[in-house]
């Protein structure tokens, strides 16, 4: 039965559209700092909690996580990495990241459970969350009430609001709301896509590898002691369904090769799926009472493990900037938002393009461009400031 009656309050101070990290933690830390706020989520609940994505936290992230309470289950499961291996000329070189980088380090804890933990939460006793609530529009964005529509269950309604908050992503609605003369958009798409698997087999390393070879990019991750994420390079286009589960495991095999006796352990495939990779920056993140946050401002190829993490940090800036606002009266922290997150963005642009063209072969790449990765691998092998550029930037910029 639909009901006429909305569910939601039609006023709130932020109206957050997209319940996916950026908006369940910006909720979170909202409900903290005492600032009234409502999340509408397109998507079913189940499908937020299923959707594969991200696997590594940085440092910043994590503590984000704590200081809101949702990290219970993540310091009890959460892998914490102090490395990663990379891998080429059959041979691995490992970058060790807390003798590199004053202590710091990640974890593997996947967005998957970050996204439960964050909605159990908020469920249980923070502000509205709506799944099933697609937002069509965000109208008056040029006043101080921007307005929400939204559907549920058939209905259409509208939540007034101070500010909206876009965190819905790269096809998000909330931009759209923002006259496209007052943005500026850059843009990189990347001539490969990754394909990447979920196999309940124990991961065949302790920590990520990060292999370079002449078939193209490979990269091992995990989500738990028993199942492998596994990625390879393949050309854009290409179907999963055309691979066998053979083929998928001879190519990792051909890609990690290595000297010595370590050995790829197979194991059943349980989901596959091909992820285009590209880069973009929309500037500015914020227009009038309008902000954007997470990948509805910027998207980064996964190769850094940045787009999880820049979505964190934006609205851990962002949760600041209405608690300031919320106590004082004071608009500083918003008015400098966009300017204190791109500068983070644009450097996660950078090692995210990094990582990516010094690792994957491009189709049309010459002999001499595999030679330059070749020396900047060899170079970051050889030189401890190379190195502890990676691993810096890897484990994370401290936040702000
Ligand atoms: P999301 O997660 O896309 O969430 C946006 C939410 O908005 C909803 N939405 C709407 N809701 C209401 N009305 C509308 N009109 C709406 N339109 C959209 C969507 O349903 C969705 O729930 O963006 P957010 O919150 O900014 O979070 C960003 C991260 O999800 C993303 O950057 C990362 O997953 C990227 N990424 C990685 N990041 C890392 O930090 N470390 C990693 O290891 C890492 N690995 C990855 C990745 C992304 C991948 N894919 C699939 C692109 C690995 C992969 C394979
Ligand atoms: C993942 O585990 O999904 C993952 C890890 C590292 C990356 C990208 C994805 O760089």
């Amino acid at each position: 039965m639909t009901s006429l009656t909305a569910p939601l309050p039609a006023r709130t101070t932020v109206g957050i559209v997209g319940g996916g990290p950026a908006g369940l933690l910006l909720a979170r830390l909202l409900h903290q700092a005492g600032v009234d706020c409502v999340v509408l989520e397109s998507r079913s609940r189940a499908y937020v909690e299923q959707r594969q994505r991200a696997g590594i936290l940085e440092q910043g992230t994590v503590d984000a996580l704590r200081s809101s309470g949702a990290a219970e289950r993540l310091d009890r499961e959460g892998l914490v990495h102090d490395g990663v291996e990379l891998r080429w000329n059959r041979r691995g070189h490992r970058i060790d990241f807390p003798s590199l980088t004053g202590g710091r380090k990640v974890w593997v804890y996947a967005q998957t459970e970050v996204v439960k933990d964050l909605i159990a939460l908020q469920l249980r006793d923070g502000a509205p969350l709506l799944f099933d609530a697609e937002v069509s529009q965000v109208t008056a964005a040029d006043t101080d009430q921007p307005t929400v529509h939204y559907t549920h269950g058939g209905v259409e309604h509208t939540v007034v609001c101070d500010y909206v908050v876009g965190c819905d992503g790269f096809h998000g609605a909330t931009r759209k709301a923002i006259p496209a003369a007052a943005l500026s958009t850059f843009e990189r798409v990347y001539p490969y896509s990754w394909f990447g698997i979920l196999a309940d087999v124990p991961p065949s390393s302790d920590e990520l590898v990060y292999a370079h070879s002449p078939r193209g990019f490979a990269l091992l991750s995990m989500r738990s002691p028993t199942v492998s994420r596994l990625y390879l390079q393949v050309p854009n286009g290409t179907d999963a369904a055309t691979w066998t589960d053979g083929r998928i495991w001879d190519e990792l095999d051909a890609r990690f090769a290595v000297d010595g006796d370590w050995k790829l352990a197979r194991g059943p495939i349980t989901q596959r799926s091909v992820l285009p990779m590209r880069s973009s920056v929309t500037e500015p993140m914020r227009w009038g009472r309008v902000i954007l946050a997470g990948d509805a401002a910027h998207i980064v190829p996964p190769t850094g493990a940045k787009g999880l993490n820049l979505a964190a940090s934006d609205v851990i800036v962002l949760a600041r900037a209405f608690e300031e606002l919320a106590a004082t009266g004071s608009t500083a922290g918003l008015d400098s938002y966009s300017d204190t997150c791109l500068r983070r963005v644009w450097r996660a642009e950078h090692f995210s393009w990094f990582m990516t063209t010094t690792l994957h072969t491009a189709p049309d790449q010459s002999p001499f461009d595999t030679r330059l990765q070749l020396s900047q691998l060899d170079r970051i092998a050889a030189s401890p400031h190379a190195a502890a550029e990676l691993a810096q930037n890897y484990a994370g910029l401290p936040v702000g």
